[in-house]
């Protein structure tokens, strides 16, 4: 028997515009009970878990948009979750907009072990969408308006027995963000989206379409990197906008394990055995074995793509 690690993904229905942090928090509570209930060590909840999608929302100025934002963590509305952490020792990851106390405004997630302690942070580095109002869009996607850049890179953590590592939504369309951490040893990586069904500037592509891409992403980067990944959604009808679930855990292998059946508060659980990583860290992902990194330099010299003249 390996190194398990007993994971809820727990899937977020949508939240409304006027629902309060309290409200919730009480539903995220209420999934980590359960999750405590069915033995899990961890539970990993969604990116911006505690608001709506605010950055659909166009703001002149941005510091109208400072309310959805939390300012300590854990604060007020979001103890109740790190003192059932502590409390009954179970680690939870929680996605949320961070804005630190010198005014820097982060898409951020948190690693919070089973002492109810932070063990370590993320900042979402690939922030997709635009930083003006597009009114030719169908809706707006503001995140480059009302987020900066991570600045903590990708970093992975040994904690729970094992190497976790996190990113957020639109990092996982960008293998680099996967391969950092592989480099790392990573061995789960524990992910939050919440993702459009629709395109705001090709109405032809499909909701089936944005799953498959969403599914490709994630399976792909657990398999070339040999690591678990749990991918949690928002989901559902947020003030008419529609955001898709699949919430699943995959192994090592791109499989997917395990799998949300519906669009609103759903746990799945999957013992998630660390050590089966191992076999492909030591054979065909044995990046020392195999990368030949004299040949990889465009990746980080140039940041946009340059065809060939003619
Ligand atoms: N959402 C989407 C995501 O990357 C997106 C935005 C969807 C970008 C599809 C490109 C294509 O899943 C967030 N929050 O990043």
């Amino acid at each position: 028997m390996g190194r398990i690690l007993k994971i809820g993904a727990a899937q977020s229905g949508p939240i409304q515009k006027d629902e309060d942090r309290d409200s919730a928090v009480a539903r995220l509570l209420e999934m980590m009970k359960e999750a405590h209930a069915e033995g899990c060590d961890m539970v990993v909840f969604t990116e911006l878990a505690l608001t709506t999608f605010f950055p659909r929302y166009y703001a002149e100025d941005r510091a109208d948009m400072d309310s959805w934002f939390e300012t300590d963590m854990p604060g007020p509305a979001t103890r109740p979750l790190f003192d059932f952490s502590k409390d009954n020792g179970i680690g939870f990851t929680l996605g949320y907009g961070e804005l630190t106390p010198d005014g820097h405004h982060f898409n951020t997630q948190v690693l919070v072990d089973k002492n109810g302690e932070i063990q370590g942070k993320y900042r979402k580095i690939h922030l997709p969408g635009h930083a003006e109002l597009e009114p030719e869009r169908s809706f707006q996607h503001l995140e480059k308006r009302y987020f900066e850049p991570g600045d903590l890179g990708f970093p992975v953590w040994r904690t729970m027995g094992g190497v976790i590592g996190m990113c957020i939504c639109n990092d996982r369309r960008w293998p680099e963000t996967f391969r950092v951490m592989g480099l790392q040893g990573v061995e789960l990586v524990a992910l939050g989206y919440n993702t459009p069904s629709s395109n705001s500037l090709k109405a032809s592509e499909t909701k089936e379409t944005r799953q498959h891409h969403s599914r490709l992403c994630m399976q792909a980067g657990a398999y070339q990197n040999a690591t678990w990944v749990v991918g949690v959604a928002k989901a559902g009808d947020e003030d008419g906008h529609h955001l898709f679930g699949d919430t699943m855990i995959i192994n090592p292998d791109g499989k997917i394990v395990a799998e949300a059946k519906t669009e609103d508060d759903e746990l799945i659980v999957f013992d998630c055995d660390l050590d089966a990583c191992r076999f492909l860290k030591e054979s065909t992902f044995d990046f020392a074995a195999h990368r030949r990194i004299e040949h990889y330099g465009l990746i980080t010299e140039q940041t946009g793509a340059i065809p060939p003249e003619g």
